[in-house]
């Protein structure tokens, strides 16, 4: 029998998804540059459903029905090309190639454009959840023609996270939509991760609470409004003690972040889209910040405040303060990353159903929380929402949090404590709420120094004021 899919890059994510297909009935043709690697699947797991081997490119491509459809899981960037340059000769018209792997969107849309010259469907696919999530069901971010999602979206339906029986996957847009929103994706996780790390160090070190005292706490919130899958690994991570010295896990960790690249990635095009996302921006930078250590020593003695834990009680109360803090911080970096999509989505014609990308982050990915419901059903009570801090609901939550929020951020001041997530994040909120921003004064500097020009509160026009004149007279431009 033709295989209804086949697989190329078997590493753990495209072996895993190849797995999943295999699971859920599909006959699924399987091929790897290293053939070592296709024996090692089928000898493995080749008894968990229906696989073709394929030691050749040629073999592989004449192994599946037609229309043919294609998923590469390779390492993103020149591998893609590489791999698209060897398969595409050998397809026909109508056949598919889906690339799961994390590529920028940019190289999507130009691996789109050329492959749709020879009729080939050119499908960037977002995918989500790591090599958990491939096998047991993923987030999927499919982007690409309407046409190939008709035959195709069935099957990637059938292999993602299910949640109230729900696939986590639906046709984002076309060409690079889909690995455009798999990197707001990315970028939101960073913002997540960040301020979960500044709660986790504010009860730490201002509450003076143990990990595994602070682990509580998260394990408390998780069975609210902050219920989510990164709340509950961070929970697990602060409750393991290290084997060989018996400290907290956490405390024998080299306090420096990695990042491989999107969320940098996200923060660039933000500002190509002019769209302000601070919040992800601190996260990137943070991590960027942490790997610095030549600064870090450089600096390690300059001074700072003195302050004292809380007494139990005040920490207890501080504890619900960091609750509040990171409930609303969170909301508005999830309004940030949403008002990102809506910007993308502009800018490319993409058309984006913004409630329809909340509903399927709700399984299978790193974000995934009981939150996303909400985003959903303020995106599809008004799919015109300019920003998600102006639902209803999400107003009045973060009215009610609000000030305990201003007192995190304040005592995370008084005792030295970085808390860039938290207070780009308030900041943000208050620049929105602002009657009046100082950017009335910039702009004035301006039209002082490079003759700018600014316009007027009280009348339509452009001006600009001879400042250097004694007079200073304005004129219209
Ligand atoms: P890697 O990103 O580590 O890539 C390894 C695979 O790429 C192997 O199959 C390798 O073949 C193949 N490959 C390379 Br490298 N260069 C090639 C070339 N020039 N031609 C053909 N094949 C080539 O694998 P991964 O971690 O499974 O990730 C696969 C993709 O999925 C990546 O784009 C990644 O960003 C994305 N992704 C990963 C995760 C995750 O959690 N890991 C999550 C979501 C998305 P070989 O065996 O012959 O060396």
């Amino acid at each position: 029998a033709k295989a209804q899919i086949g697989v190329t890059g078997l590493a753990v994510m495209g072996r895993n998804l190849a797995r999943n297909f295999a699971r859920n009935g599909y006959t699924v043709a399987v091929h790897n540059r290293t053939p070592a690697r296709t024996r090692a699947l089928i000898e493995e797991f080749g008894h968990e459903g229906s696989f073709v081997p394929a030691e050749s490119p040629e073999e592989f491509v004449a192994s599946l029905e037609r229309p043919r459809r294609l998923l590469v899981m390779v390492k993103a960037g020149e591998p893609t090309d590489e791999v698209i340059r060897e398969f595409a000769p050998l397809l026909e018209d109508g056949d598919m190639i889906i690339d799961g792997g994390n590529a920028h969107f940019a190289d999507t849309r130009r691996r789109e454009a050329a492959l749709r010259e020879h009729g080939i469907h050119f499908v960037g696919t977002g995918v989500s959840g790591g090599e958990e999530g491939a096998l047991h069901g993923p987030s999927i971010m499919p982007g690409g023609s309407v046409e190939s999602y008709r035959t195709l979206g069935p099957m990637l339906e059938k292999i993602s996270a299910k949640v109230d029986g729900a696939p986590c996957c639906t046709h984002i847009g076309a060409d690079g939509a889909g690995h455009f929103v798999k990197m707001v994706h990315n970028g939101i996780e960073y913002a997540d991760m960040q301020l979960i790390a500044e709660a986790y160090d504010l009860l730490r070190g201002v509450a003076g609470m143990t990990p595994a005292r602070i682990a509580e706490t998260f394990r408390r919130w998780n069975t609210g409004r902050l219920d989510s899958y990164l709340i509950e690994i961070t929970a697990d991570i602060l409750t393991h003690t290290d084997a060989a010295t018996g400290k907290p896990f956490v405390d024998v960790v080299e306090d420096q972040a990695e990042q491989k690249g999107t969320g940098r990635w996200t923060v660039q095009i933000a500002l190509d889209l002019g769209v302000p996302v601070p919040g992800i921006a601190e996260a990137v930078f943070a991590r960027s910040l942490s790997g610095h250590t030549h600064l870090r020593a450089a600096a390690r003695s300059l001074p700072g405040p003195r302050g004292n834990t809380l007494d139990p009680k005040s920490a207890e109360r501080f504890a619900d303060q960091v609750e509040h803090a990171l409930y609303a911080s969170k909301i508005v970096s999830y309004a940030q990353g949403w008002n990102m999509i809506q910007a993308g989505s502009a800018e490319y014609g993409w058309d984006i159903d913004l409630g329809a990308v909340a509903a399927i982050w709700r399984g299978g990915c790193i974000i995934r929380a009981a939150f996303l419901d909400r985003i959903r059903a303020a995106y599809d009570a008004d799919r015109t929402l300019p920003t998600l801090l102006a639902d209803a609901q999400f107003a009045k939550e973060i009215g009610e949090a609000q000030s305990a929020w201003r007192t995190v951020v304040a005592a995370a001041g008084e005792h030295g404590i970085p808390a860039p997530g938290f207070s780009a994040a308030l900041s943000y909120y208050d620049a929105l709420r602002a009657e009046r921003l100082p950017a009335a004064l910039t702009q004035a500097q301006r039209d002082y120094f490079g003759a700018h020009t600014y316009r007027r509160v009280d009348r339509k026009g452009t001006f600009h004021t001879r400042w250097a004149d004694e007079d200073r007279s304005e004129a219209e431009v």
